[in-house]
């Protein structure tokens, strides 16, 4: 069972938990994941069925939690929508994914779709039949280099695979609180945070904004954050003491900066577990709880997963911890393409198994990985978000007052990469930077827009984004 604490059988056994979800200041019960959660099953059943699809605004609520549960025990996939959603984006996940409804949470504009709502004290005690391994799970939406998201079709079958294997390195178990305060429409927070306390039926704290004193209080055991998370946590060394407590501190995401790593050594006594993947592939790499943890390096393959570095003529490259080559993953935990875009999917994921993931690294001899930088400028990391150049500069060219629109991710130091908008035109920056917000979605603002009087371009006109920054 993917969920496998909330079988009913051995809840009903006297398996529960009180305090198995803590969240936005609410408390649940595994009976209440498990009885509110079958009620909405019983409502997405009757309304969408089997073949449905069902869009959640997936803010951190109770509401989103059983609304995810309730999908994921009615077999019908759900399509998580970023909380702090824009127009454009909205529109466009909801048309591309062909959601039928919104479940939970509504947002300000449902675009004519029905909303089903989740009745928090309502029960049923329904036994479903668990769906089938390959049954699509999440469709999560992520950016490419240009166009709009792609939607990530990710099965019950991979999300089991890596929260098996990530528990059997992080030697997590049923006896750890684990604590986050990430978004739950990405694959971090929701499916390793929310979905892999429930399989492993561990306590799960969702802390809300993931501030340095929210981690301190929690009191858990199991950490896991974004290189920004770890970075202000360090900033405020009392907080950061606090966590000398717990068992383990994970990072992911991208890349956790060597002197923040340092820092929490010295402030909590942990060497941060890092680990490395994407929406796509999840996570396929990582140091462990019991093995070494080097600062930069991402660990070795989780179990069910291989890697390979391929130079620029296909060939493998050597691991002698020096030779960059292109990272590929293959394994349990790949997704099984991305949703009505064969040509992407094509592009990316080979007949062979091989997701070429974008990042280049090196791996030395004993197989641990380096993560160097990624293949293109145009995918940016900024707080752990990813974040497609070519999306803002759509948006941007699609303002009256913007002729040309470059965008590029400048390193900062609080969010690894900053977005940079610059601008040929006769504009305001800041209403250029809200016209984003509002069209995309809050985190894909540009921190910054620059007006200048053009863009450095080669002689074929194509813009020089490493001349930008
Ligand atoms: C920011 N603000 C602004 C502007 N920029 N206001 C006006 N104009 C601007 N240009 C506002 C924000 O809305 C926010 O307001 C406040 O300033 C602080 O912003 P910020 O610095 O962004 O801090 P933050 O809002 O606290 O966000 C930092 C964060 C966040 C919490 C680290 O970036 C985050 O949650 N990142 C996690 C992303 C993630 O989970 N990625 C995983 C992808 P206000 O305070 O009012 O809100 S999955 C993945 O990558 C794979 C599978 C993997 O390996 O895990
Ligand atoms: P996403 O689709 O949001 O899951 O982003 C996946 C990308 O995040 C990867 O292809 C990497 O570029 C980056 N990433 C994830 N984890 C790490 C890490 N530990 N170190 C460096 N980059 C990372």
């Amino acid at each position: 069972m993917l969920l496998a604490s909330l079988d009913p059988a051995a809840v009903a056994a006297g398996h529960d938990l009180d305090d198995a979800v803590r969240i936005a200041g609410s408390t649940l019960s595994r009976s209440d994941l498990v009885g509110a959660g079958t009620s909405v099953a019983e409502r997405v059943g009757s309304q969408v069925g089997p073949r449905g699809r069902i869009a959640v605004l997936a803010t951190p609520t109770p509401t989103t939690v059983l609304a995810v549960i309730g999908c994921l025990i009615a077999g019908v996939p759900v399509v998580p929508v970023p909380a702090d959603v824009g127009v454009a984006e909205r529109r466009h996940i909801l048309t591309d994914s062909g959601a039928q409804a919104w479940l939970g949470e509504l947002p300000d504009e449902p675009e004519g779709l029905p909303h089903i709502p989740v009745r928090l004290h309502a029960r049923s005690w329904h036994r479903y039949a668990e769906p089938p391994p390959e049954s699509t799970a999440l469709i999560v939406y992520t950016s490419g280099t240009t166009g709009p998201p792609k939607g990530v079709l990710i099965s019950r079958r991979a999300i089991a695979a890596d929260v098996d294997a990530l528990a059997e390195a992080w030697q997590w178990t049923s006896d750890d609180t684990l604590v986050h305060g990430l978004p739950l429409f990405h694959v971090h927070g929701l499916v390793l945070g929310l979905l892999g306390s429930l399989r492993i039926g561990n306590r799960f704290v969702h802390t809300g904004k993931p501030s340095p004193e929210a981690y301190a209080a929690a009191a858990g055991s199991l950490y896991f954050g974004v290189p920004t998370v770890w970075s202000r946590v360090v900033r405020d060394p009392d907080s950061a003491r606090t966590l000398a407590s717990a068992r383990l501190l994970v990072s992911g995401s991208a890349p956790l900066p060597v002197p923040v790593f340092d820092e929490l050594v010295r402030l909590t006594g942990h060497a941060p577990v890092e680990r490395y993947g994407s929406t796509e592939s999840l996570i396929t790499l990582s140091t462990r709880a019991d093995g070494e943890r080097r600062a930069g390096w991402v660990g070795t393959p989780v179990a069910g997963t291989s890697t390979r570095l391929i130079d620029e003529a296909g060939d493998e490259v050597p691991h002698d911890g020096e030779s960059i080559g292109r990272l590929e993953v293959k394994g349990s935990t790949l997704f099984d393409g991305y949703l009505n875009r064969p040509d992407a999917t094509a592009d990316v994921l080979g007949a062979d198994g091989w997701y070429r993931t974008g990042d280049v690294a090196v791996v030395d001899a004993d197989g641990m990985h380096r993560i160097v930088g990624r293949e293109s400028v145009d995918l940016i990391k900024s707080g752990g978000y990813r974040i497609g150049a070519g999306e803002i500069e759509t948006v941007l060219l699609g303002h009256p007052d913007v002729v040309e629109a470059a965008v590029v991710g400048v390193p900062d130091d609080d969010l690894g990469q900053r977005i940079v908008a610059f601008v040929v035109g006769v504009a305001d920056p800041k209403a250029l930077s809200d016209f984003v917000a509002e069209q995309l979605s809050v985190h894909k603002r540009p921190r910054e827009v620059r007006i200048v009087e053009s863009l450095p371009r080669n002689a074929m006109g194509k813009v020089l984004k490493k001349e930008l920054s």
